[in-house]
């Protein structure tokens, strides 16, 4: 196939690639560089490696790592081989990893050394052909293996709706559930994102997050690969790191909390942004009140935009014009979005309403849940986002609510019902109900209300190590409450918004 009929997201990226492949790619805190000559070596070299592990185009390569130069590397290799990207968050635990492991049904498994036994001991065999290790620190049996391989490979030839990345997001059962994005999808977001936000070859993003999420891995990445940038290489936000790496940057991306993070060092101040030309929050609700001291601190208007795993980028506040503060601006080019009621009719501006989303950048489908893929999307193509929203006449989206049941803590998503099927197990706990109430640094926090056993509650500090066990350590109750009911409505149904008035002010 020519490259040009070649849909393979690696062969887009490669298309805005700096013709000097001996630009920086990207720079560590230590000051390691990594060219994009490195980058396509490396890419290749794991790539072939994988491929001659016997890993077919098409199948999943589940990735637990911390993130590196390398661990971008094997993402792109993923790419360029046709090997669909399975990245999954370092805090998971085993009966989550054991999930998604079996779930995927990857061939190949990459995970940091630390966790090589665990992971070995959960692969499904004979599926998984060879778990390899791959360390922060770039060392391992994948390097290893890789180091013996060619540093070159075309692209394979993808078509638009091949798989190009699997991504699991739980849901309100308490089931993950495998998000497939296509090549088609994400080529198409990040060629909207990098018109939208005016990405050249002259910017250096500020890349802090983690890349086993959309935000980290798709959006930043993205529109750094998408328009020849590059990047200062954070291995995770450190308020120190970013402030001595923010000099020379001209774009950073965050998560609410990493601008409070911020705002709550004396030393940062405009004088530490002077070569920024934007700054860019998403994943969760930027307070207007975080918008207006960052803007009164620094000079800078944040840029607030609004997506999800299932669809990538939805909407942008404008890059020119008014960044409107509370909403996450409008509908980005080739995105259609409605507000729709109870019985799907479209709503008028400026009333509420469940938000719905078609277009390029919307996944066609949950992996192998065509019922539930089914239930999420409407007869006309529109996904149901389980947002509630109200766009004004202006036609800023603003995010009102949540249909779904879930917290945003820190940018990442729990769900409670995952939560309270673990703690209704637990001896002593007869039931419970888990609920997010706001908090200054994550936005959002995981509290526990439990209602306990006639035979006797356990104390909040077992339930918390209980839970930490099992859970990825994010998801762990902050707090736990105990009560002798839990208040219901007519139909039986828990009033989680009465419990969240009633424990929003507790400590
Ligand atoms: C860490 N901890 C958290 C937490 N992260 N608690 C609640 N919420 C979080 N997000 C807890 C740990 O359990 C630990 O508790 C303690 O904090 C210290 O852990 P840490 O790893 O040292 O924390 P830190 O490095 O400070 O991490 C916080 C953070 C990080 C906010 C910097 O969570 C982060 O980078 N979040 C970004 C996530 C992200 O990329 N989201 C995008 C999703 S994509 P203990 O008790 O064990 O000590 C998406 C789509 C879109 O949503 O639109 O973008
Ligand atoms: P995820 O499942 O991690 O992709 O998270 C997507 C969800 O995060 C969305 O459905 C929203 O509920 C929320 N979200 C993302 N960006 C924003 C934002 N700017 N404001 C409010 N909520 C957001």
């Amino acid at each position: 196939m020519p490259q040009q009929d070649n849909a393979n997201l690696y062969a887009f990226y490669q298309n805005a690639f700096p013709a000097d492949r001996s630009t920086t790619l990207l720079t560590t805190v230590t000051g390691n560089t990594f060219s994009y000559a490195d980058a396509e070596r490396c890419s290749a070299q794991i790539a072939n490696c994988l491929l001659n592990l016997g890993a077919q185009i098409g199948d999943r390569v589940t990735v637990q790592v911390e993130k590196s130069p390398e661990a971008l590397c094997l993402y792109l290799a993923c790419l360029r081989a046709g090997l669909v990207f399975h990245p999954l968050n370092t805090a998971y635990q085993a009966n989550e990893l054991e999930f998604f492991l079996t779930n995927a049904e990857p061939t190949i498994v990459v995970c940091d050394g630390k966790g090589e036994e665990l992971l070995s001991s959960l692969a499904p065999k004979p599926r998984v052909k060879q778990v390899l290790t791959l360390n922060s620190d770039g060392s391992g049996s994948l390097m290893e293996g890789a180091a013996e391989c060619s540093g070159t490979l075309d692209p394979v030839a993808r078509k638009g709706d091949d798989l190009a990345a699997l991504l699991y997001s739980s849901g309100t059962t308490g089931q993950p559930k495998g998000i497939m994005l296509t090549h088609a999808n994400l080529a198409s977001n990040t060629a909207t994102l990098v018109k939208a936000w005016d990405f050249t070859e002259q910017d250096c993003l500020l890349h802090a997050l983690p890349i086993f999420h959309v935000h980290g891995l798709f959006v930043a990445l993205g529109c750094v690969l998408g328009s020849g940038a590059s990047m200062r290489w954070l291995d995770r936000f450190d308020t120190k790191d970013v402030l001595a790496s923010l000099p020379g940057c001209t774009v950073m991306m965050g998560v609410p909390t990493y601008y409070t993070r911020l705002l709550a060092t004396p030393a940062f101040d405009r004088a530490s942004c002077e070569s920024v030309r934007l700054f860019i929050s998403g994943s969760a609700p930027l307070l207007a009140d975080t918008f207006a001291e960052f803007e009164q601190r620094t000079g800078h208007a944040i840029l607030e935009r609004y997506g999800m795993t299932e669809t990538s980028m939805n909407t942008s506040n404008p890059l020119q014009g008014e960044r409107r503060p509370g909403t996450v601006g409008m509908p980005l080019p080739g995105v259609d979005l409605r507000v729709v009621d109870g019985e799907q009719q479209e709503l008028p501006p400026g009333e509420p309403g469940d938000l719905q989303v078609r277009g390029p950048n919307v996944f066609p489908g949950y992996w192998r849940l065509p019922d539930k893929t089914a239930e999420d999307f409407t007869a006309d193509g529109y996904f149901n986002t389980g947002d509630q929203a109200v766009i004004d006449a202006d036609g800023y989206v603003s995010i009102v609510g949540r249909a779904k049941d879930m917290i945003i803590s820190g940018g990442l998503n729990i769900y409670p019902k995952e939560i309270e099927l673990l703690l209704d197990d637990m001896d002593g706990v007869a039931e419970c109900a888990v609920i997010g109430v706001p908090h200054p640094d994550f936005g959002e926090s995981v509290v526990a209300i439990i209602v306990p056993a006639a035979s006797g509650a356990p104390d909040a500090e077992s339930v918390v190590s209980y839970a930490r066990r099992q859970l990825a350590n994010f998801k762990v109750p902050k707090q736990v409450h105990f009560v002798d009911e839990l208040p219901r409505n007519a139909m039986g149904k828990v009033q989680k918004k009465l419990l969240r008035e009633r424990y929003s002010a507790a400590d």
